[in-house]
């Protein structure tokens, strides 16, 4: 019997250098049976406008406020804040009683005034307006708040809370505890070899190619060496840049071609509309330069074999570490071999 190592086949652990954690692959396990919990998938057709939702044009929030008629996007103060920028200041040191008050804001992006659309049926125009929207938004929570976390859920099983296209952005004056761990080690790496993490990570994947999904002049999306999503990807630019708000017009649009193209990818990987949560990380806003950062989005996606069947972080994750059963680059393989036309277009 063969005794070498093969990462396609043996159990190994990879190191996630950003965040300083480590992931358990059990590339063997990809084929084992699932008698579990089947996803129920949306209805195909939905319809552009629905006077019930509390997110389209004109209609009324459940506060009783209207919203704009709105004709690109739009953002609104969450109703239901989970950080307010009026909290008083508060800090107690005990040790098992650490307590900190925060002061912050919660907004809600409207994607689109289209009640049907996600990201990968926008036009390029359409999603260039989110990016900028996303800067704006950026430039003006990152004056007052050291954080400012552009995120969206996408689909009830990431907990999504309305099928209306859109996003959140949550501004905090501390960062946040992954933030926090990503903002040392980039330092720690930074001043150890003199050089930008995803910098370094960036050219190494495009020499290496195993983990590229998408390869643009600006922006590229990999699956990460360490991801433990199924299809978990990384979108980084191929430039320096630190922030959000430092990309130019250009750099905006080309980071849109991308994002449809990778959402698409993701819709036609099970023809569906593929749920997932995605996020920005970039520098903090602290007025200081931070050489160390690279600006870069994750998408994590629950979905593992089919529309219907998604990976549960549960057991093992939650009292060890991360585990996945497809190797990274399986994953990367399949979102490469998937269409750049959406399925909905193709039919
Ligand atoms: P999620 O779908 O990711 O949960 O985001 C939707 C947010 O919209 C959610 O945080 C807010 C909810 O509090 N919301 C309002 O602020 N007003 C409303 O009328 C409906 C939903």
């Amino acid at each position: 019997m063969n005794r070498c190592f093969s990462p396609t086949e043996h159990p190994h652990r990879r190191y996630n250098p950003l965040i300083n954690e480590w992931v358990l692959v059990s590339p063997h396990r990809a084929k084992r049976p699932w008698q579990g919990q089947y996803e129920t998938t949306q209805a195909d057709e939905v319809a552009n406008y629905d006077e019930n939702c509390f997110l389209c044009p004109g209609n009324q929030r459940i506060n009783g406020e209207l919203n704009e008629n709105y004709q690109a996007t739009f953002v609104f103060q969450n109703d239901f804040a989970a950080l307010q920028a009026d909290t008083p200041e508060y800090e107690s040191d005990e040790p098992l009683f650490k307590l900190v008050s925060e002061q912050g804001e919660s907004r809600v992006i409207c994607f689109s005034p289209d009640h049907s659309k996600s990201i990968p049926q926008l036009s390029i125009a359409e999603i260039t307006a989110i990016v900028k929207t996303w800067q704006s938004q950026c430039k003006e929570l990152g004056r007052h708040y050291k954080w400012v976390q552009v995120f969206e859920n996408k689909g009830a099983v990431m907990g999504c809370s309305n099928p209306h296209p859109h996003g959140q952005i949550w501004a905090q004056q501390h960062l946040p505890t992954l933030v926090n761990k990503k903002q040392h080690a980039l330092s720690d790496y930074y001043q150890t070899y003199k050089r930008n993490l995803l910098c370094d990570y960036v050219k190494r994947e495009i020499e290496l190619k195993e983990r590229l999904v998408i390869e643009h002049e600006e922006w590229l999306v990999v699956v990460p060496y360490w991801a433990s999503w199924p299809f978990e990807t990384l979108l980084l630019p191929r430039f320096p840049v630190s922030r959000m708000i430092d990309l130019t017009p250009a750099q905006q649009s080309s980071l849109a071609v991308i994002l449809k193209e990778i959402t698409i990818k993701y819709d036609n990987l099970f023809n569906c509309s593929f749920a997932y949560s995605m996020g920005w990380h970039g520098a903090p806003y602290d007025g200081q330069v931070h050489s160390e950062w690279l600006l870069h989005a994750s998408f994590f996606p629950p979905l593992l074999r089919s529309a219907s069947v998604r990976k549960f972080m549960v057991g093992y994750e939650m009292m060890a570490e991360p585990q996945r059963d497809l190797t990274p680059e399986q994953a990367a393989q399949q979102l490469r071999e998937t269409a750049n036309t959406h399925y909905k277009e193709a039919r």
